[in-house]
């Protein structure tokens, strides 16, 4: 049987099926169409609007990451689809399932000049975006689409892959028949997990002295932090955790080390100095594609570790730790169950628990266990001001308190300060989320944006969801989407509580610019404050101005949560005046420039 509709209605329909209930974007010319067939009533996806296409980008990245399906970005042509390059580039490299939907000049008209053609100026779209996507497909006619379908619809299911789909204008409402139903695309399950690679894991679970495992957002995205935990515990089994999935494994588990990325805490810097190395036999790395191990100054020692364990859906991560790595493309789910089922570790487990209990045991004895001891500084009290350290503390203390344990907790932070504070002050709490951010490429103008994909994916999910975003100044003014909050009717109510970092300053890189430089970059401090309580304001967006730690209380958000005055807006004054736990990332750019590392003393100086 044939079913004719337009390649519009067919789009919405995979779409749809693809678990997607909502499109972002910003219309133009070339994709009316499509956007129309989106928005019409009674279509079965809802349309967006944003203020720009990164935004947009970002905000199908966040939907994706909070839905576990397909996120999906429209654009027009040209320089519209020219804006989704960075969070493109971000999607792809967090593994976040993203479909840009391009609408672009029809093929017969391309390259003679009419508005918005790029190609004319040599600048061809798909050549740009292919490094950022991992499947493109370019619909020039219906028959184009027909041929590509199948190939479409693999892609479309595939976790963790961005597609682009260029479409010329003039094909949306082309007529395209289909066989119907169609056959089942859905991927073959990964059969990367043979008995022999399992057997040499058991092998080296059961025979090696220690075992440490890294846990990334990977096990959020399959689903699986139950499972992992119930794996890694009767094994005692210590874990760190990637910046963003600090907030996903229990950090009351006598076993949790705390964070190993950029900014690490400071027991995973104390055992990696301890047993890292050679003196880890095995280091088990799930779900993590090690965006930030690049940047990460304790990296060398997991390097140096004589049997790795990589276990991620993107190969393309594969290699970080060295050739020596065991790495498996497959889902953090399967590989966690194929290891409780394993027999043999089930007959071994005394013994694996005994030699990790010995081993944590003996570091204990010499190490703080305190999980923040290095930030305690940070956390005391500066002459009554408010910090960014102290108010994220401050919130993710007060929300504990007065969320109940069944609602789910969205935290997405922006790059900058937002992102490290979070990773550091944001205690795991049940059932709450990873850390949401740009963790591989650092892209800044993420937070407000995915912050919004991640409330509306919430919703569409119906799960009972708080979103909070942390963002700085910087970022806000850097994407903007305070209009989308206001614009969309179908975004009033949205629960989501935007805390502003509003130090008056770009404080992540203008305290770099003065660790490597040695004087800070003055216009990166800002000799007026924003209001963007009145910003909020001007948009008709319930908005609060917070100066003081003591405002944030479990009364405040549960009266904030009782009023349902949603999306809030809550302008943080902050001071600029405190060192951020920057100073090894920073010492990392100085030393590409060839300079010797700074001292904690000689850094703040060189802010006097
Ligand atoms: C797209 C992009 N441009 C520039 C940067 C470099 N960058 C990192 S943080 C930052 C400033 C952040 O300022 P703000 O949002 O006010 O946060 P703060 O550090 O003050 O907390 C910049 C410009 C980046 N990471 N990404």
């Amino acid at each position: 049987m044939q079913l004719t509709r337009s390649l519009s209605q067919v789009l919405v329909d995979m779409i749809r099926e693809q678990g997607c209930k909502t499109v972002f974007g910003v219309p133009g010319a070339y994709s009316i169409h499509f956007v129309d067939t989106c928005a019409v009533e009674g279509s079965p996806i809802d349309f967006v609007l944003s203020s720009h296409e990164g935004g947009a980008t970002f905000m199908a990245q966040g939907y994706s990451q909070v839905t576990r399906s397909l996120g999906c970005v429209v654009t027009t042509a040209g320089p519209a689809a020219l804006n989704t390059v960075a969070a493109l580039a971000s999607a792809k490299c967090d593994g976040d399932r993203v479909l840009l939907v391009h609408g672009e000049i029809p093929k017969a008209k391309r390259r003679e000049g009419l508005l918005q053609d790029a190609t004319a100026f040599g600048c061809d779209i798909q050549d740009v975006l292919a490094p950022v996507v991992h499947d493109q497909f370019i619909i020039d006619s219906a028959s184009d689409f027909t041929d590509q379908f199948d190939r479409l619809s693999e892609a479309l299911e595939a976790p963790s892959r961005t597609t682009h789909l260029m479409v010329g204008a003039d094909v949306f409402s082309a007529p395209v028949s289909l066989p119907f139903p169609r056959e089942d695309f859905r991927a073959a399950e990964e059969n990367a997990d043979s008995n022999e690679v399992f057997a040499s894991i058991e092998d080296r679970l059961i025979e090696c002295e220690s075992v440490f495992a890294l846990i990334g957002h990977g096990v959020y995205q399959a689903n699986c932090i139950e499972d992992l935990q119930a794996f890694l515990d009767p094994l005692e089994i210590p874990t760190m955790v990637t910046a963003r999935a600090a907030a996903c494994i229990d950090s009351k588990r006598p076993y949790y080390l705390g964070q190993h990325s950029i900014f690490s805490h400071r027991r995973v810097d104390d055992l990696l100095k301890t047993y890292g190395g050679r003196k880890t036999s095995l280091l088990l790395v799930i779900g993590s594609s090690l965006g930030e191990f690049a940047t990460n100054g304790a990296a060398s020692y997991l390097r140096e570790i004589p049997n790795i364990v990589h276990v991620n859906t993107d190969e393309k991560c594969f290699g970080r730790l060295g050739k020596h790595a065991l790495n498996l493309k497959m889902d953090a789910k399967l590989f966690i169950t194929r290891l409780m089922d394993s027999p043999r570790l089930a007959r071994s487990r005394a013994a694996i628990r005994e030699r990790n209990r010995a081993r944590m045991n003996e570091f204990r004895a010499t190490t703080s266990m305190e999980l923040y001891s290095r930030l305690d500084e940070d956390l005391s009290a500066r002459n009554g001001e408010l910090t960014g350290q102290r108010l994220v503390h401050a919130v993710s203390k007060a929300l504990d308190e007065c969320l109940d344990p069944v609602t789910t907790l969205n935290v997405v932070a922006d790059t900058g300060s937002s992102k490290l504070y979070a990773a550091h002050y944001f205690s795991f709490r049940s059932g709450s989320r990873c850390i949401m951010n740009s963790g591989s490429i650092d892209c800044l103008g993420f937070g407000l944006s995915a912050a919004i994909g991640a409330a509306v994916g919430s919703r569409d999910i119906q799960e009972n969801a708080v979103t909070v975003c942390f963002v700085g100044d910087g970022g806000i003014l850097m994407n903007n989407e305070l209009n989308t909050l206001a614009a969309n009717a179908s975004l009033r109510g949205l629960k989501l509580l935007v805390f502003i970092l509003n130090d008056g300053s770009l404080s992540y890189v203008h305290q770099g610019f003065a660790a490597v430089m040695g004087r800070p970059l003055a216009s990166t401090r800002f000799d007026r404050q924003l209001d963007f309580a009145k910003m909020a304001a001007s948009f008709g967006l319930p908005s609060v101005t917070v100066e003081n730690e003591s405002a944030i209380t479990p009364e405040f958000f549960t009266a904030m949560l009782e009023k349902e005055e949603f999306p809030l807006i809550i302008d943080c004054r902050i001071s600029n005046k405190v060192v951020g736990p920057g100073l090894s990332r920073y010492n990392q750019v100085r030393a590409l420039l060839g300079k010797k590392a700074l001292s904690p003393a000689e850094m703040r100086a060189t802010l006097e």
